[in-house]
């Protein structure tokens, strides 16, 4: 019983009543949060959330309200109450969710919020829309699995008092999802925004063609699905997202404050490209559609106009619905391109990619190109082409294979995933410094971290899930927390509570024997009234 007795009281309906209510003495600074914020000081009291609680929102930013009825969502979903978002009326006393967008004070980033926890009332002030959001995933993550008395009329679900101010170390935090190899449906990877919205992920980029498929429609090119489209890892039947699929998972990420980054991958990876539309081709090879897991032996012609007039296409098409500032021409492993050509081809992609607005990423390789300082690479393997790009004045996104790579298999038991770069337990993901790792790289030409998930021994959401998780939540502290906050023996705990969000949501997460899993408490046990 304990905590429960301690301010049981079976139904109320007057003001009165409500005002006896004793509150729990909760200490904030020991609720799981992850990422852990900067800065966390409590009040040893607790917020009373119930059926009387509303939000209230006041600020310029329009999408502050939206992201108001996301908590109330979030809320109703959890503990089966549904606050009213800027009712008409309301009764003074009971509890309010206060919005507040403050521009006045200098916050350290776009995404800095502060939480004021008290009994009656609970804050949240922040620059944007953007940081609110943040700041309600910390919110959803401190109600509780439980309410004091699920019997009661008006059940209480108590909330740690004190303040959060917290804000990113990282303003790039991604995970990459491979939809190439095996193909994920829009439903699949909404549930993955939703999974990593929680954990403050704020992109998600799209591995949308490799040889083995490509998965985008693009109108002036149809065979690019309607042929490339058609298979893929394993001979199952493949698929590709519609321009309207992908404008929905564009729009779902951007309600959760995501950024969309799509990938075509080129030179090299293009077999699929190159079986729908045989002008492509460079290898001269006979070209057929692949169901295997080789990298390195496709190509595209880099010498022929009419590549580049494919590629302007295949580029507008993609930016007109894309959002974000981003576009990712891939360029890793194109082992069938000769290095000139390889060079050629990405000094004249990226113009391609400028001309619509964008600014282009590539894999690591790309430093070995003429590419304009305004350009991203991503380490993966090579800390010589990262450190190459740093001094042609590049920023980097760090997704070193050996710590971040979610398609590595945790231990030699692992049922799916690879281990050519190395086995990654939930410890190693999580032990390594971002800041330091590339010595040569100084922290302010690191964009932020991202977690690839590449598909070729994964076909079903269980399977992705497998590999993300718990690891990807290791990759949201990595990139949201300040390194002095962050420690293994201590995360090791607060990972092991977020059993009942990841049962909630039916997350098929790999239990690592590393984690002393806490048993989710049953949300419809009976409180034993003695
Ligand atoms: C390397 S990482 C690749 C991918 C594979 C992955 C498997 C990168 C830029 N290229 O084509 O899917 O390894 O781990």
């Amino acid at each position: 019983m304990g905590l429960i007795t301690v301010f049981l009281i079976s139904s109320y309906s007057c003001e009165k009543a409500r005002e006896e209510i004793d509150m729990p003495s909760l200490d904030i600074s020991k609720q799981h949060l992850i990422p852990i914020p900067s800065k966390v000081v409590p009040s040893n009291s607790s917020f009373r959330l119930d059926s009387f609680t509303r939000i209230v929102t006041q600020g310029e930013d329009e999408r502050l309200a939206e992201v108001a009825s996301f908590l109330a969502d979030k809320i109703s979903q959890k503990a089966g109450i549904r606050p009213e978002v800027n009712p008409e009326t309301g009764n003074e006393g009971d509890p309010v969710i206060f919005f507040r967008q403050e521009n006045g004070v200098s916050w350290p980033d776009q995404e800095a919020y502060r939480l004021s926890i008290s009994k009656d009332s609970m804050i949240l002030e922040a620059p944007t829309a953007e940081a609110a959001f943040r700041g309600v995933q910390t919110i959803r993550q401190l109600i509780p699995e439980v309410s004091n008395d699920t019997l009661a009329e008006h059940p209480i679900w108590p909330v740690a008092s004190g303040t959060v101010e917290d804000h990113p170390n990282f303003g790039f935090r991604g995970s990459m999802l491979d939809v190439a190899r095996h193909f994920f449906s829009v439903e699949d990877v909404k549930k993955y925004i939703d999974l990593l919205a929680y954990y403050k992920f704020n992109v998600l980029h799209l591995h949308l063609t490799d040889d083995q498929g490509w998965r985008i429609e693009i109108k002036s090119w149809p065979k690019l699905t309607e042929v490339g489209g058609s298979t893929e890892v394993g001979g199952e039947a493949g698929g590709f997202f519609t321009q309207e699929d992908y404008k929905e998972i564009v729009a779902y990420a951007s309600e959760h404050f995501m950024t969309v980054i799509p990938e075509v991958d080129m030179p090299g990876h293009t077999n699929a490209a190159s079986v729908s539309y045989p002008f492509l081709d460079g290898t001269g090879k006979p070209l057929k559609l692949y169901e295997g897991t080789r990298v390195g032996f496709s190509t595209f012609d880099t010498r022929k106009d009419t590549v580049y007039a494919f590629l302007d296409d295949v580029v507008r098409e993609i930016s007109a619905i894309t959002p974000g500032p981003y576009f990712h021409i891939g360029g890793d492993e194109s082992h069938s391109t000769k290095k000139h050509d390889y060079i050629y081809f990405v000094n004249r992609v990226e113009k391609i990619v400028q001309k619509y607005g964008k600014t282009m990423i590539g894999w690591d390789e790309i430093a070995q190109a003429d590419v304009d300082p305004s350009s991203i690479a991503q380490f993966w393997a090579d800390a010589e082409n990262a450190t190459t790009a740093v001094s042609k004045g590049m920023k980097v996104i760090l997704s070193p294979a050996k710590k971040a790579y979610l398609d590595m298999q945790y231990d030699t038991l692992s049922k799916h995933g690879l281990h050519w770069a190395a086995y990654i337990p939930v410890d190693t993901a999580y032990i390594w410094n971002p800041e330091t790792y590339v010595p040569a790289i100084p922290k302010d030409k690191i964009l932020g971290v991202e977690a690839p998930l590449w598909s070729e021994t994964i076909s079903n959401i269980q399977e992705l899930e497998y590999l993300a998780f718990p690891r990807a939540i290791g990759y949201a502290e990595l990139s949201w927390s300040l390194e002095e906050n962050r420690d293994w023996e201590d995360f090791r705990v607060r990972l092991a509570h977020q059993t009942p969000f990841l049962e909630m949501m039916n997350v098929a997460y790999y239990p690592s024997p590393r984690i002393d899993w806490v048993k989710p408490p049953e949300k419809s046990r009976e409180i034993i009234k003695d």
